[in-house]
């Protein structure tokens, strides 16, 4: 019976992801380490953000808890948490974090083939009103270890070899994809293990949903204006589209995969490349979107081809259900004529 199978037969995280990784011949295991201490940065943020309101770890740094200690903000301390699991895996050389100036280069005793960029802790101004947040991450290989450079992360998306979230919110749920599909698991707090609860998600090829931050339609361009209005006076008769904007890009990406529909933010006169950053938002993302079956578009280009020439450049992003971004696509190229 159903239930039973999931009380006797596991499928954690870790076990999906080695049951993955060993058909792969050439596979040493050393993804599987990374994802795991991933996995772990996951599990501390998950029990510091459910104690947040609790432990004083909300609000600005240099509250003070209950006991009187120096309370660090919990992007800062994400971060920490995430450095330290990254760098101690021993197959890192190269990080970008959202919330460090600078690149991270590890110590060439520890290093490791993998290059993550991350955003410990997206949409934390969220934190003191208990809306969702979420951990980001995309994985590139590096080029040559040996010569360990700012290129190997200044990669196009199209060469992330894994990317993925983790949201905490009703529950706390890890959507993963190695480049074979996405899956998704749902953090059991009594094991303290990721559980497989959506196993292979595919994006809905079109939806009824719209996510966008309305209040900066006075600065949008022309095809992102007519797109908008076309979703709530529909020409053809259809019924209006949904507005969904939660205005934390973890929880309004997961509703977008799994419901449907499209999340766009897109440049406009203040800023022209719009304001997620590429790295560690808009390439995860636009990665699961499209081994889920969608796609994502800068307004310009597949997101995924763009390159990067700076680690923490931003970019206007058009991601979700296939034909809904197709119909995007439509009215950029319009414009371009
Ligand atoms: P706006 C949160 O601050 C964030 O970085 C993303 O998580 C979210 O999608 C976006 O900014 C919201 O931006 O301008 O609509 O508040």
């Amino acid at each position: 019976h159903e239930a039973d199978a999931y009380r006797t037969d596991l499928m954690t995280i870790t076990r999906y992801v080695l049951n993955e990784q060993s058909r792969n011949p050439e596979a040493r295991g050393d993804l599987t380490i990374l994802l795991s201490h991933i996995v772990l940065g996951c599990k501390f943020v998950a029990s510091a953000v459910n104690k947040a309101g609790l432990a004083k770890l909300i609000g600005l740094a240099g509250e003070t808890n209950v006991q009187g200690e120096e309370q660090k903000k919990l992007d800062v301390l994400s971060n920490e948490v995430f450095v330290k699991a990254l760098v101690s895996s021993g197959r890192t050389c190269v990080l970008v974090s959202e919330e460090d100036e600078e690149a991270t280069f590890v110590d060439p005793a520890l290093r490791g083939k993998y290059c993550v960029c991350f955003d410990p802790l997206d949409g934390s101004s969220n934190i003191d009103c208990g809306v969702s947040i979420g951990t980001i991450f995309g994985i590139y290989m590096i080029k040559d270890k040996e010569n360990v450079t700012l290129e190997d992360v200044l990669q196009p998306g199209k060469n992330m070899v894994a990317a993925g979230y983790c949201m905490y919110g009703s529950s706390c749920t890890l959507v993963l994809s190695t480049g074979n599909g996405v899956n998704g698991f749902t953090l059991d707090p009594s094991l303290g293990e990721f559980i497989l609860t959506h196993p292979d998600i595919k994006i809905p090829k079109k939806g009824k949903i719209y996510s966008v931050n309305e209040g900066n339609a006075k600065n949008w361009d022309e095809p992102t204006a007519k797109f908008v209005e076309k979703c709530k006076f529909p020409k053809d008769g259809s019924s209006p589209k949904s507005l969904r904007y939660i205005g934390s890009m973890v929880a309004d990406v997961h509703r977008t995969l799994l419901y449907g529909g499209v999340f766009l933010y897109p440049a406009d006169k203040k800023s022209p490349n719009g304001k997620l950053r590429v790295l560690y938002e808009v390439f995860p993302m636009s990665f699961l979107m499209e081994q889920a079956g969608g796609q994502s578009f800068t307004g310009k280009e597949r997101a995924l081809d763009l390159v990067p020439t700076k680690i923490h450049e931003r970019s206007p992003i058009f991601l979700g259900s296939f034909e809904d971004v197709e119909e995007i696509k439509g009215l950029y190229a319009a414009q371009a004529k």
